[in-house]
């Protein structure tokens, strides 16, 4: 493991203690349009240091909270399908000694390790999945271990029928054609998601957030940013209903710091991951 620059806000330092644990997935090889999630882990933990512990939307803090950080797996500079297997083989050993994992992408093929690795520990979650694009084709210039595959894959793994994506507005024609007949996207409506969400209550759910599915008004440090995405005042509704789900699992990726000058996208982004542990640390 690779020690983070800090780690992320108010994780605790015992590891053996900590049922929940954060972990950096540095990894941006096979981003096509512009790269620089390979830098989101550490960014994200740096901005979180700049935010208060507490949320006055949860009104909870993270100080009450057992999580740690442990750090960054090694896989900036390794081929995809060497990367997804570190990453499945990490996940596969934490969860068979009773762990759970938070990821920090990085790109949005690390979660197709993160769930390889769920599944060989005998974890077959339901999967959320919030995200600008269906990323469901069947290979990409990367070959089958790319960003834009990451949902087919996991379909491989899970079925179809445990795949559930919302806030999706763009795509090939074939994804939609796909996403329509094995009944996979949830659509673009708040209120239809929170129906759907009741329907996943008390089962093993996944979350996988592709920070693009916020509105690049908000947050634009994302390697492809999609016009008409979710505001986060829409993603504080929808936490009391991720609050009834029993998560095994979840990461937030595609962070691109370098990619907003501005630098409040890290800032955005760390407020987002507070909020999702204080919905899913119980
Ligand atoms: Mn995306």
């Amino acid at each position: 493991m690779i020690s983070p620059t800090i780690p992320f806000l108010a994780a605790k330092a015992d590891t053996n203690a900590c049922t929940w644990q954060i972990v950096g997935l540095p990894y941006d090889r096979t981003s096509s349009y512009r790269r620089g999630a390979q830098f989101g882990p550490d960014e994200l933990r740096i901005a979180s240091d700049s935010i208060e512990s507490y949320s006055m939307y949860r009104q909870k803090d993270l100080e009450d909270l057992y999580y740690c950080d442990v750090g960054d797996l090694p896989i900036a500079n390794s081929e995809p399908d060497i990367a997804v297997q570190t990453i499945a083989d990490f996940y596969a050993q934490q969860h068979s000694i009773g762990k759970r994992l938070f990821g920090l992408g990085g790109e949005h093929t690390v979660t197709i390790g993160a769930l390889q690795g769920l599944v060989k520990a005998g974890v077959k979650p339901h999967i959320l999945h919030l995200d600008a694009h269906f990323d469901l084709r069947q290979e990409y210039t990367g070959g089958m271990n790319s960003h834009a595959s990451v949902m087919r894959r996991l379909s491989d793994l899970l079925g179809p029928a445990k795949i559930n994506q919302w806030g999706i507005r763009s795509g090939e024609r074939s994804e939609f054609e796909w996403a329509e007949a094995n009944s996979t996207y949830l659509g673009l409506d708040i209120d239809s998601l929170l129906g759907d969400l009741y329907a996943l209550r008390d089962k093993p759910v996944y979350i996988t957030l592709d920070l693009d599915v916020f509105d690049p008004s908000e947050m634009p440090g994302v390697g492809n940013p999609e016009p008409g995405g979710l505001k986060f005042s829409e993603y504080l509704k929808i936490l009391p209903q991720i609050q009834q789900l029993d998560v095994v699992g979840a990461d937030v990726v595609e962070l691109s710091p370098v990619l907003d000058p501005g630098g409040r996208s890290p800032v955005f982004a760390a407020e987002v991951v507070r909020e999702l542990l204080l919905t899913i640390i119980h």
